[in-house]
């Protein structure tokens, strides 16, 4: 028998942002058709059944912070190191853990062929056709100058071609670092667009004369990255990038908050009513500076692999805050910040002990082994890629610490990991939603006994980084099926999509609002002339 759907989702409790019921779901041509209580044999016909009895089915994930074919020149207080992951092997890890939805960066640098933004978007968009995406992708850019003709001309073009309606900033790193009054330009052009500004909040001066005194004490080994960058470094930054953006009135975004420092800013902000957003990731709520010093010895470089910025923070009480902040609204969004560097790889965090020693080069030091050498070193964490991968493991981390453990509920977690990331990047409700016309990207878990826990090792995942931070540790919960577009593309532990799956989404505005018009504007904090 026909049935009017190409696949249906059967006997299964949908959770979205707000509510939870038992649906069957009819999807046609890659949407969601139909939402009723229960189809009838004649509903189903002949279409492809999914039975999700027993489990919640949900919006697929929105991971709206993966840095993917991103290389970085190496160099001191850099960023810098090849990308792990290109769009395919990327996009191909996402899909494993529940996401169907990825934005990465496309990045300016200092470099005078990059002044054009367009022509650095072009570049990147070549990249990602090269090898294709498992899932729907989009981008924001870096801007890491303040050209105002650039600025001027290209930004609705941005907007308007590419659908690029985020860009990022950064406080610290010398090659990309803003000082404020470029911050204000840049910030004011990208408000002119209706563009979102996201910040990396951190004082690169702190860090800087931090990291010297550090190394002049020699104190270089890896653990020591977290010391130079202590939490009031960060909360510092998001103070000022606060009344930087209340002055001139633009909304803001913090991007990948570690600390509760700064978690704590950024909601006394909120509280007066500013249109301040934040983002907080996996590793800020499992890591702590003791897995930095895991291993850490005078001569041993494996910690290098928790390198990353801003690093999580001293102890569990900062997990314990942001699981707050999760909660209670102070985070809009919950993103992997996958950033890949190999281990043992000489442009990944082996950077940091080989361009350390003059004498140590590329794939081996006197005949000593990469590993080995590993062992017996410790470089330097100042010359360490910044950067950890976990765009495969954000969605059953999540899941597993905050749904199962019960310090988020169900919808929080949906709210967090899809639909609030697709309104503010303006995405929905085509993404983030099931909504009859949204993209049927669904992901479905099994939380009650669905699941035997197991321990996790790196041979697990599917990105291409020889490790991943979370090694060990134990998982309740994964995604059984995804869908992307209708289609099955993960089951039962099988990869069923291809990179030619994913298109090149363009994005509208955030949705998610300016703030409250109607408060009276204090001429003590905002230069209300300024847009006149
Ligand atoms: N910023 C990011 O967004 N990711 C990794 C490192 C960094 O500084
Ligand atoms: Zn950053
Ligand atoms: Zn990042």
């Amino acid at each position: 028998m026909l049935s009017k759907f190409d696949l249906v989702v059967l006997n299964g409790v949908v959770v979205t942002a707000s509510d939870t019921s038992s649906f069957d779901i009819g999807i046609k041509d890659g949407k969601i058709h139909t939402l009723a209580p229960s189809f009838t044999p004649e509903d189903i016909g002949d279409a492809q059944v999914v039975d999700a009895e027993g489990g919640m089915v949900m919006p697929g994930g929105v991971d709206a912070h993966v840095h993917l074919c991103q290389d970085q020149k190496t160099g001191p207080l850099g960023l810098g190191g090849q990308c792990a992951d290109d769009f395919e092997t990327g996009s191909r890890s996402a899909v494993c853990g529940g996401t169907t939805t990825i934005i990465a960066f496309a990045k300016q640098s200092r470099d005078e062929e990059d002044r054009s933004l367009l022509k650095v978007v072009e570049a990147y968009s070549a990249r990602a056709e090269e090898t294709g995406s498992y899932i729907d992708y989009a981008f924001h850019i870096i801007i890491v100058r303040d050209d105002k003709d650039v600025l001027q001309t290209e930004l609705p073009v941005l907007v308007k071609k590419w659908g690029i309606t985020s860009c990022k900033l950064f406080m610290t790193y010398k090659t990309m670092q803003l000082q404020d009054y470029q911050l204000l330009d840049v910030m004011l052009a990208a408000l002119d667009n209706s563009i979102t500004t996201m910040i990396h909040a951190e004082n690169g001066d702190m860090i800087t004369w931090l990291a010297e005194k550090l190394e002049s004490k020699g104190m270089l080994a890896p653990y020591y990255h977290a010391l130079s960058r202590p939490p009031s470094v960060e909360g510092e930054a998001a103070n000022r990038a606060i009344v930087l953006a209340e002055l001139i009135e633009s909304p803001i975004l913090f991007v990948h908050v570690g600390s509760s420092a700064s978690a704590n800013i950024i909601r006394a902000a909120q509280t007066r009513g500013l249109p301040v957003f934040a983002e907080t990731c996996p590793q800020y709520l499992n890591l702590t500076w003791e897995d930095l010093k895991r291993f850490h010895s005078p001569d041993c470089f494996e910690n290098s692999k928790m390198i990353c910025s801003p690093p999580p923070g001293p102890d569990s009480s900062d997990q314990d805050a942001l699981y707050l902040g999760l909660h209670n609204g102070t985070f809009t969004v919950f993103s992997s910040d996958h950033c890949p560097y190999k281990y043992n790889d000489p442009h990944g965090k082996m950077a940091g002990m080989l361009e350390h020693g003059p004498s140590m080069h590329r794939a081996s030091c006197e005949g000593i082994s990469l590993p080995e050498l590993a062992k017996s070193k410790t470089g330097s964490f100042k010359l360490v890629p910044n950067g950890i991968p976990g765009v495969e493991t954000r969605l059953p981390l999540l899941f597993t610490r905050g749904v199962t453990a019960g310090r988020i509920t169900p919808q929080k977690f949906v709210e967090l990991t899809s639909t609030n990331p697709a309104k503010l990047y303006g995405l929905y409700p085509q993404k983030g939603a099931l909504l009859p016309g949204s993209d049927a990207d669904i992901v479905i878990w099994y939380p009650e006994g669905g699941l035997t826990p197991f321990k996790l090792t790196n041979e697990h995942l599917h990105h291409n980084v020889d490790y991943t931070p979370y090694e060990g540790m134990e998982f309740a919960n994964w995604p059984r099926y995804t869908l992307s577009r209708g289609q099955v593309v993960w089951a039962n532990g099988k990869l069923l999509g291809t990179p030619r799956d994913g298109r090149y989404l363009k994005r509208g505005p955030n949705q998610l609002g300016k703030g409250v018009a109607h408060f009276k504007k204090d001429p003590r904090t905002v230069a209300t002339w300024v847009r006149e």
